[in-house]
Formats: structure tokens, sequence, C-alpha cells
């Protein structure tokens, strides 16, 4: 292969349609036209209809949790959970994670805190947390990034010493299994999201689960402005409702889990194999976790052994119609508000601004089919075989 047979520099883009990173497995058009025949017939679009019900009592029985609350989206699920905790002063959570994580605790009035992250796992460091806490800390927001888990046990046991409240944003986490339990019975509470790019896809949507009944009766109240039968005080309610076409689709795609997660496996395998000899590039292992979900391929680029940088490899990649992408680049610390807040971490955050240069995700889920993958390993060793001569083109 030459330079010249690169999209980029004007061939063919090896792809004729774009292939997204997220998931959008489809259920099958059949399937929709029965599931949303019946809403139709029933005349009852949400507040908590039948089939909203029948999703709750399903991923209570799938993550063998007392009680799962679903919500519109994961963001409002975060919030409402800060809510329900009644957490004042500071929240630390990771500086590498997705902004609602952050916003939604700005939204709560509440004060994030960033913690560094593992360089190797892309976790928050649980070491690190430790030094961080004063006595204006109110909770600890740990979040299980790409299919993996942090470290869910030292985080709870440093809240447990310190008398801080611990919650979790599981958002990539659906499925997964750390220490023999699934994800969404750590914690007070847990928070997934079923936004159309996850794995459990209910176009938008999530869910927020916990083992404390009592958390749970004020998290229904907090979801819905008028509450529930089981009336609890709350000092503040919201919508946070799942209509019942977001459940018929998210039943479609549970009862399409497993299924949907091994040839996501599969992808992930193959991605490894095809690209393990490729120096300089390294696909992460989600960490922690005995099972994942492989909602993400996640891999990092070291530019000194690749010899070209991740936003070179990204460009390339994007002009074949392969849509790559950096996941929350530049770094929640650089983003406003939080750029300008000096008090936002305490230390550097050294480890979350190299992975957020280096990092790099590829395409995975339902659109992906084993052939593309070979497609776009074959572009990507092709690439590093071609760095010398990309580098001199790009320099002319
Ligand atoms: N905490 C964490 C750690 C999170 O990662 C997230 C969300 C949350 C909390 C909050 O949960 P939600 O409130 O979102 O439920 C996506 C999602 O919007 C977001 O849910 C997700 N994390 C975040 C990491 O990624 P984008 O900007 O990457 O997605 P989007 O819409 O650009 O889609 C990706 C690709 O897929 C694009 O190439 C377009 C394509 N696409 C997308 C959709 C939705 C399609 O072809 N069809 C589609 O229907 O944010």
């Amino acid at each position: 292969m030459k330079v010249n047979n690169l999209a980029f520099f004007g061939a063919m883009p090896k792809f004729s349609s774009p292939l997204p990173v997220g998931q959008l497995y489809f259920p099958g058009w059949e399937r929709y036209k029965s599931a949303f025949r019946e809403i139709f017939e029933r005349q009852y679009y949400t507040n908590q209809g039948p089939l909203t019900q029948e999703l709750e009592n399903k991923i209570e029985d799938f993550l063998g949790v007392k009680n799962a609350i679903c919500v519109s989206n994961g963001t409002i699920g975060l919030m409402m959970v800060a809510e329900a905790l009644e957490i004042s002063g500071k929240v630390i959570l990771p500086s590498f994670t997705f902004v609602a994580s952050a916003q939604a605790l700005v939204w709560s009035g509440l004060k994030p805190l960033f913690c560094d992250v593992d360089a190797d796992t892309h976790q928050i460091d649980h070491r690190q947390v430790l030094a961080l806490i004063d006595n204006d800390v109110g909770a600890i927001l740990g979040v299980n990034l790409w299919g993996g888990a942090c470290d869910l046990e030292s985080l709870e046991d440093i809240g447990g010493k310190k008398g801080v409240q611990v919650f979790f944003d599981s958002a990539h986490g659906f499925g997964c299994v750390s220490n023999g339990l699934k994800l969404g019975n750590y914690g007070r509470a847990e928070i997934f999201s079923f936004h159309a790019t996850k794995l459990l896809n209910a176009t938008e949507g999530g869910c927020i689960c916990t083992n404390d009944d009592e958390l749970a009766d004020r998290l229904r109240n907090i979801r819905s402005s008028y509450g529930v039968e089981k009336k609890v005080d709350v000092a503040k309610t919201s919508n946070g409702r799942m209509s019942e076409a977001q459940a018929a689709i998210a039943l479609m795609s549970l009862e399409d889990f497993n299924k949907n997660r091994e040839h996501n496996k599969k992808i992930y395998d193959l991605y490894c194999s095809n690209l393990q000899k490729v120096p300089g590039l390294k696909i992460l292992k989600p960490s922690n976790v005995s099972t994942s979900n492989h909602q993400y391929v996640v891999c990092m680029i070291e530019e000194s052994e690749f010899r070209l940088s991740r936003d070179i490899l990204l460009k390339l990649l994007r002009s074949e119609n392969i849509l790559a992408r950096r996941y929350f680049y530049p770094g929640l610390h650089n983003t406003i508000p939080f750029k300008f807040d000096k008090q936002i971490s305490t230390g550097g955050l050294m480890n979350t601004d190299y992975i957020c240069a280096t990092c790099l995700q590829l395409p995975i889920g339902g659109l992906v089919a084993k052939g593309d993958v070979e497609i776009i390993c074959n572009i990507i060793n092709n690439i590093h075989d071609l760095s010398v001569d990309i580098r001199l083109k790009l320099e002319q």
C-alpha cells in the first residue's frame, strides 16, 4: 500500500458510509411494530406504565438488586441520587470521565473535586482519594469506565472509614461483574445510562439501582413531581420519568443483551489479535471485572513508538469513514466552568492529561461486523508501516 491509497490523501474512503463508535443495536422492524402497536392500543404513554414496571422487574432479576428505578437518562439519575442522599459540600470524582458526571453535581448544588486516575486502567486512583478527603467532602462518586470497574471495595472502605457516602456512575457498566457481584449492587446507589450508544439501549434512558429500600422510596418520589403511591417527603422533585416507548425498546434490548455482549466480545478479541503487533498501540483491558460488556474498544497511542500522534491517526481513520473518537477530550478540568476554578483539584492531573492526549475509541457494536474489524485493523497496520511517508507528506 502507498500513502496515496489513503482517503486522507485523495483515495476513495474504504467504507462507503460512516461507521460510528457506539452500539446502535436495532431489534428489527417487526418487533418494534408489535411493541408500539401494544402501546398504541393501551393508549398509555408514560407515568410508570406496564412496560416501565416490567423493565424494572426484569433489571432487578438480571442484576440481583432490590430496586431498579428507571429514569429518562443517566444524567438525571445522577442528579436524583445526589438529591436523595442529601449530600452537601464537595464530591470527589475522577477527572477522566464524561462531562455529565461532574455537571450533574453542579446542577445539584455540589462542588466537584477532581481526583486523578490510574494511567493503565483509566479508573479513579483510590489511593489519591484518601488524601483529598477533608471536612467539606460530602461524598465520593466513583465512575466505572469502559466496561470495567474502579476499585469498588477500596472506595467503599474509604467512605466507611471517613464517614463519607459513596455512590457510583456506572453509565458504561450494565451487565459487568466485579468481585462476583454485578454492577448495580455497589455503594449507596449506582446509575446506568441506556443512551442509544450503550449496550442496553432505550434510545435515551437510564436506571438507578440500590439495595436500600428507604433510599429507593425517596428516589421514586423525586422522580416525579406528583410522587408515587408510597409518599415520602422530599424537598425537591423532578421529571425523570421513563416513557413507555423508551421502556419498550429497552425491554427488547435486554432480551438481546447476552447475544449483543457476545458479539462485542468477539469484535473486541479480534481487534486485540489483529493489532497486538502494532508498536505504540495498546488496547485497554477492562479493569477489575470478571465479565465485561465490552461496550468500548479503547486504545492508547504512544507517539514515540507508533511514529504518528493519536490526532493524526484519528484524522486518517475518519477520512476512511471510520468514526473513531477521543472521548472526554480535553479533560473535564479543561472545560468550562471547571477550568476557571483553581480549587477543583488539589494536585496535578497528569495521568488524565496523558490519557486525554493519547486515547482513542474504535467502532464496536451492532453496526460493526468482523469483516469491518479486519479492514480497520489493516488500515491501522498500513498507517503505521507508512508513518514515515505520511509524516513527510504532511510536512510538504
Ligand atoms: N456518566 C458517564 C461516564 C457517561 O459516559 C455518560 C454518558 C453519562 C454519565 C450520562 O448518561 P446519559 O445522560 O447520556 O444517559 C455519548 C452519549 O450521548 C452519552 O450517553 C455517553 N455517556 C457519552 C460517553 O457518549 P456522544 O457524543 O459520543 O454520542 P453521539 O450521539 O455523538 O454518538 C456517537 C456516534 O454514534 C456518532 O458517530 C453518531 C452515531 N449515532 C448516534 C446516535 C445517538 C448514530 O449513528 N445514531 C444515533 O442514534 O455521546
